[in-house]
Parts: structure tokens; C-alpha cells; sequence
């Protein structure tokens, strides 16, 4: 295989470790643990690992020797920079213990583990896949693991295998499904660990246990480098509005950290439309008089940065989609009806006339193009695939109208000339970052060493991320702890909080705090490429997001 310059170099880097993890290593158990709420129901759901102790990794003196084991990792949803370094950290932190010790990966995510198709990690495999980005690996998929059918097929392989341990690498879902998964194999005495790693480019399985989801670091330093070219590219021709949408299905960490990093004009977070209850109409309008403001001062260009997930925060859309996801439900009546109308006008007319009053309105108004995206199908969770829904087209083509209607009353003397863009998969294979890098190995030993000490249930957790890689705090914190009960297709069900943008926390009241100087003036960052080697204030930085999180100043 030929490979870059730069990956031939990368193959070097030795991901930093925290102290913690360099030798022989201490489990030291802290006080029992209860879930973020809904106590008596998780509790009762999870009688074998609810209320599990958090525990962290010391320094010891010796390292008890272990009989040789075998484990097996699954690599889960979408990709994010760094999941090879968790695999080179599991396989390097079971080596360490047991030289016999081996790794088996499922291929293609959950799907491969129940249809029982893997591969065994071997050293010389590994080499060409430490510190690159990417899952291919050994593949990722979005198969539900949740019922005991499947968990029943995939013992059948564990066993052949002898595999002691499962590592899921994974969201919020599928986090929620390794425990699950832990807990019926404890309940029927399987004698199979699960372990989870918090995997995510979307920034939103965090609690104060799990500082940040691994990924989100590369994945958003990616985008800011190529809003801030753009924001140079639109100050030096003076003449587009750039609508850029960014990835992140739900919460608005990325576009929240995007704009820290660039200061761009417009930033919309979805969580802030949802509390202030906005309508399409009055995001619209919000925008359309920064835009008017700048051409006052002849800036009739700009830059604006728009959640993947806004769609769904609109309290009017929401209501839309809920419709729409109830009445397209695979199977139903109107389902099968609207599948076997073949034009695109039927379809939008047969919709329009099964949708409430207020939803058809709303769907009436929306340009054809963006209606029919609503009616795609689900994922296979049964959400609406917010990445195929181009809202930065939506909101332009909303203002190219808005603007002609204030033009013609005198209100608006600019010319509005648009680009779009849409960034996701862009970063979601990067190269990981140094501190990705690091994390990601972190996680990966931080694993191994929770197998080792018999534990199941568990998160890997790293902690103290904005000191140096040496200081971080490793261990691990009972999946049960992160959750709570939600409804989930007409059903309660225990599940990880989301973490979704906190409006009173730090990052975003730091962008409430300079939004209005960054919409008049033109005062873009440009924060170039991710940098690998160099001084460490450009190469180990962390996000501005976790750094205020954290107590530290924006930079
Ligand atoms: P995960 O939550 O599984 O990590 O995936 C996140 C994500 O990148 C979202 O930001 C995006 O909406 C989605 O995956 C797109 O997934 P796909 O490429 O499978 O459609």
C-alpha cells in the first residue's frame, strides 16, 4: 500500500499517556453511584450493574500477572478521527498485561458481531493504522444492537472465540446498548465484560465524568480551518454570503465551537431557536437584518454558520416532522400510499392533505426541494437524516425573498449574492489531532486495563483534558450512571443523556457575549490547518469549547 508523506511520518508518533497508565496499575473504587435521574426505574431495569462505584487508576508497584484472554471491539455509528488510536491502546494495554492476549474486531459494526464476521487484530495489521483517521479497520455500522436475539448470536460467537470482553466504541445509542448488553450477560452469567468508549464528532456524550466524546476535537478544528479560508476568500472578494451548514445530527456543539474558533457573522444554535421558541419567519428575519446592517456599511458579504440539526428545534418543524415521521411510518396505511405515488407533485399534494392545519401550512411554505427532503426515509433509528436536509439552501433562498420585500420598502440598499456549503464528512476522517491522538490511546489502555480488573458496565473515562496528557485522570464510571428514562418511539426506555448545548454554560454565553461586535464588524479568525508538530500551544491545544468548560479563559 503507498502512503502519504505525512502518514509515514505520523506512524511514529508515540500517543502521550497519562502517569497513571505508564507502569503497573491500581483500580481504586470511589462511592457507589446512582443514574442522572429516574433512579428507581434504572435501577430496577439494571439490577446487575446499576449503582456500580466510579473508580480511577493510581500507580502501583507491581503488575499481577493475568492468564492469557481474549477481547473482541466493535466500532459503532458514524466515524470520528481517532478510533484506530483506541484500538492501538486496547491492543497495546492487553499485550502489556499478556503477551498471549489477542483482539479480535467485528467487521462493519454491531452487524458483524451478530452475524459473526471478524477479524483478529494482529501487530503487523495494526502498524498501518495507529494514528490515522478513519474506522476502515475494520469498518463501522448502524445496527441496532438491542434485542436478546441478537445478544443470544453474539455469545455464540464469543465463545468460539473465547473472547472474555466486548469493547463497544460508540455514541450515546449505542453506549445505552453496551450497557444493556452488560447487563444481560451478567444476568445469565455469561461471563462476557462489556466495556464502552465515548465516541462522537457531534461533541454530545458528555456529562462530568466524560469530558468529551473522541473525535470532536479533529472533526471541528477541520471545519474552522475551512470557514476561516472561506471567511478570508468572502473579505477578499467582498461579494457572497457563505451559508455553511455543519455537521452535528442534534446538539450544536460544532457549529458552537466552529464560531469560538472563527467569528464568523452569523451563528445560529439550535438549542437558543428551541428556548426562544423561533419560528423559520423570525430566523429569517433575524438574519436578514444583520445582513441589512452590514450593507450599510457596504459588507455585502458575510459568513454564516448553521447547525445540521436546527431543522428540528424549530417548534413548528418538529411538530412537521413528528407528523410526518407518524404518518410515513414504514407499514402504515399512508406509508404505502404515499411509496406507490411515483412523482414528486402527488406526493406533496397527497402530504399536504393528510397533515394537520397548522403542519400543511408549514409544509406549504417550505420550497418543494426542502418539503421532499422531510418525507426521505428515516435512519435506522427512525430519525429523519437531518445531514440530506440542505437548511443553508432553505434559509438562503428565505432571505434572497425577505431582502427583495425590504428592498422594495427602502430598507435594504445591498446586493445578496449566496455559496453554499455543507461540512461533515470532511472531518469525520481527519488525521486525528495530537490530543485526539492522545485521548483516543488513552481510552483505548484506559479499556484494557478495566477488562483486566473484571470490570463490566463501565465507561472508559479520562479526565483533567486541558493539562497536559501526563495528568489526565483515567478510569472508568458505570454506564448506568449517565442515564435516565426517555420516550423513544411511543416508549420509555433508559438511555445516555444527550448533552445537549447548555445556554447558561460557558461557551455559548462567551458567544452571546461577542456575537453582535462579530456580526457588524468583520473580525474573522482564520485558525489554518491542524498542525502535528510544533510549538504545543498550536499542536496539543484542545477546543475552546472543553477549555471553557473547564474554567479557562477563550484564548
Ligand atoms: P454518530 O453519532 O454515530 O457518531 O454520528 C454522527 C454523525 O456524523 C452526525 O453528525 C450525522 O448527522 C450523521 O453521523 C450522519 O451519518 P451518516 O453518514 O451515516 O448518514
Amino acid at each position: 500500500m503507498t502512503i502519504s508523506a505525512l502518514q509515514k511520518a505520523r506512524a511514529h508518533y508515540q500517543p502521550k499517556l497519562p502517569e497513571s497508565l505508564k507502569g503497573a496499575v491500581k483500580i481504586v473504587e470511589g462511592a457507589v453511584t446512582a443514574s442522572v435521574a429516574d433512579q428507581a426505574e434504572i435501577k430496577e431495569l439494571f439490577p446487575h450493574t446499576y449503582g456500580m462505584p466510579v473508580v480511577t487508576f493510581e500507580k502501583a508497584g507491581q503488575a499481577a500477572a493475568l492468564p492469557s484472554f481474549n477481547v473482541g471491539v466493535i466500532l459503532s455509528g458514524g466515524q470520528a478521527p481517532g478510533g484506530h488510536n483506541v484500538i492501538s491502546g486496547l491492543f497495546d494495554g492487553i499485550k502489556k498485561m499478556n503477551a498471549a492476549n489477542k483482539l479480535y474486531g467485528f467487521l462493519g459494526g454491531p452487524g458483524g458481531f451478530v452475524d459473526h464476521q471478524y477479524l483478529e487484530i494482529t501487530a503487523g495489521y495494526l502498524e498501518g493504522f495507529r494514528n490515522t483517521g478513519g474506522f476502515d479497520i475494520i469498518g463501522s455500522g448502524r445496527t441496532k444492537l438491542e434485542d436478546q436475539g441478537q445478544f443470544d448470536k453474539g455469545l455464540e460467537i464469543l465463545r468460539k472465540l473465547d473472547i472474555k470482553a466486548l469493547v463497544v466504541i460508540g455514541g450515546d445509542d449505542s453506549n445505552t446498548n453496551a450497557c444493556v448488553l452488560a447487563e444481560y450477560y451478567a444476568s445469565i452469567g455469561a461471563g462476557v465484560q462489556v466495556i464502552g468508549c465515548p465516541k462522537t464528532i457531534d461533541g454530545d456524550l458528555k456529562n462530568d465524568m466524560i469530558e468529551t466524546s473522541f473525535g470532536f476535537d479533529t472533526a471541528v478544528k477541520v471545519y474552522a480551518e475551512l470557514i476561516g479560508n472561506i471567511q478570508r476568500d468572502a473579505n477578499s472578494a467582498k461579494k457572497y454570503w457563505h451559508f455553511i451548514k455543519l455537521m452535528g445530527r442534534s446538539a450544536s456543539h460544532i457549529g458552537l465551537e466552529a464560531a469560538l474558533e472563527t467569528h464568523p457573522n452569523i451563528t445560529l444554535i439550535s438549542e437558543e431557536v428551541a428556548e426562544k421558541n423561533q419560528t423559520l419567519g423570525e430566523i429569517v428575519d433575524d438574519m436578514a437584518m444583520i445582513i441589512a446592517r452590514r450593507a450599510e456599511n457596504n459588507e455585502n458579504f458575510g459568513v454564516a454558520l448553521i447547525p445540521e440539526g436546527l431543522i428540528e428545534f424549530i417548534p413548528e418543524m418538529k411538530a412537521l416532522i413528528a407528523e410526518l415521521n407518524d404518518l410515513l411510518a414504514e407499514g402504515s396505511e399512508t406509508g404505502k400510499k404515499f411509496k406507490s405515488l411515483s412523482d414528486e407533485p402527488s406526493r406533496h399534494k397527497f402530504v399536504a392533505g393528510i397533515l394537520s392545519n397548522e403542519s400543511a401550512k408549514v409544509y406549504q411554505s417550505l420550497p418543494s426541494g426542502i418539503a421532499s427532503q422531510l418525507t426521505l426515509d428515516r435512519d435506522p433509528h427512525g430519525n429523519v437524516q437531518v445531514s440530506l436536509i440542505e437548511t443553508e439552501k432553505l434559509l438562503g433562498e428565505m432571505l434572497k425573498k425577505r431582502l427583495a420585500g425590504m428592498k422594495a420598502k427602502g430598507e435594504y440598499r445591498g446586493k445578496f449574492g449566496t455559496q453554499y456549503h455543507f461540512f461533515g464528512y470532511e472531518g469525520r476522517c481527519a488525521a486525528p489531532s495530537n490530543f485526539d491522538a492522545d485521548y483516543c490511546y488513552s481510552l483505548g489502555y484506559t479499556a484494557s486495563v478495566l477488562i483486566g480488573g473484571g470490570k463490566t458496565g463501565y465507561m472508559a473515562s479520562v479526565r483533567n483534558t486541558t493539562a497536559a496528557a501526563g495528568e489526565w485522570i483515567a478510569g472508568g464510571v458505570p454506564i448506568t450512571m449517565m442515564m435516565n428514562m426517555e420516550k423513544r418511539h411511543g416508549h420509555m426506555k433508559p438511555v445516555i443523556q444527550k448533552a445537549l448545548v447548555d445556554l447558561n454554560g460557558a461557551p455559548f454565553q462567551h458567544l452571546a457575549e461577542n456575537r453582535e461586535k462579530w456580526a457588524v464588524e468583520t473580525s474573522y479568525l482564520y485558525p489554518g490547518p491542524i498542525q502535528y508538530w510544533g510549538p504545543a500551544e498550536v499542536c496539543d491545544r484542545t477546543t475552546i469549547t472543553l477549555q471553557l468548560e473547564r474554567g479557562g479563559p477563550a484564548r
